[in-house]
């Protein structure tokens, strides 16, 4: 309806933009990447949050033109011989379209956004149904260079055996779990086996230095959340980024 259209207009004049949250090594706090999160900068409604209009997106077919507007904010703000790593959304039903590596392959052909350097969050708001018709756009992304990995792990049907069959070489713990004080064992058994398996694990929602600290414990590799830094524009990213080193 209403909204719908409205979105639909707001992604063509580009009200719909990327802020990107960073993320760091557990061990040394370094810089490692930020993760590109669309934000509507609705101009009567102000800022709408993604959870209220991926929704929309999804129901309506507006989810490539949405992940076609991330990338290209993604590939504007790309600054040559820049080597962080920059993770985009797409959400678990885009993975049964075909024409979804063909985005990502676009912007590869723009040469400026690295596969090797680019991750693809699998978000799984909805459960896989088809798990043969996913299979072919991760698997052409991975063997591009591409990083699959598994967000909001520790909730809903997320396993193992899922991660695999979606080629995800990163593992994201829901903030959930990065927050409960009486789930570090939990945790810790998960990051224990995703190692296992050769994967890395990201904390994600860490808002303060307790639960930075346990991650740390537990052998997290990378950690994201609002006590390291908010998702911001690039530009005051990098101002961010200066005062940090
Ligand atoms: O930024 P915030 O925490 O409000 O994001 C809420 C949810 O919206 C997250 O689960 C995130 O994965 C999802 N999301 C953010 N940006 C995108 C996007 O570009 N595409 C898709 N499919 N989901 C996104
Ligand atoms: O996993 P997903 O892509 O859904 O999560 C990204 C969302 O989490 C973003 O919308 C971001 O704004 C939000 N987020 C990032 N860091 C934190 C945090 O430390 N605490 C909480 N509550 N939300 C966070
Ligand atoms: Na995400
Ligand atoms: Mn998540």
């Amino acid at each position: 309806e209403d909204f719908a259209r409205d979105l639909q207009i707001a992604l063509a004049q580009r009200q719909v933009v990327a802020a990107y949250q960073p993320q760091v090594y557990v061990a040394d706090g370094t810089v490692v990447g930020v993760e590109a999160l669309a934000r509507w900068k609705h101009p009567k409604r102000g800022d709408i949050a993604p959870d209220v209009f991926v929704d929309v997106a999804q129901k309506t077919g507006l989810l490539p033109l949405l992940t076609a507007r991330i990338l290209s904010d993604v590939t504007a703000e790309y600054i040559p011989g820049c080597t962080i790593e920059v993770a985009v959304n797409v959400s678990a039903t885009q993975l049964e379209d075909p024409s979804l590596y063909d985005l990502f392959d676009g912007a590869f052909a723009s040469g400026r956004c690295d596969p090797n350097s680019l991750i693809v969050e699998v978000t799984e708001s909805h459960s896989i149904d088809h798990p043969e018709r996913v299979a072919a756009p991760l698997e052409a992304l991975a063997a591009a260079g591409v990083t699959i990995s598994v967000d909001d792990f520790g909730t809903g049907h997320s396993s193992f055996a899922r991660v695999e069959s979606l080629h995800a070489r990163e593992l994201k713990l829901d903030r959930s779990l990065v927050q409960a004080d009486d789930r570090a064992r939990e945790v810790a058994q998960i990051i224990t086996e995703a190692h296992k398996r050769g994967m890395r694990v990201v904390g994600e929602g860490v808002e303060n230095r307790a639960q930075f600290d346990r991650l740390a414990g537990a052998g997290c590799d990378r950690a994201q959340g609002f006590w390291i830094a908010k998702p911001q524009p690039a530009k005051s990213l990098l101002s961010w980024y200066r005062t940090r080193r």
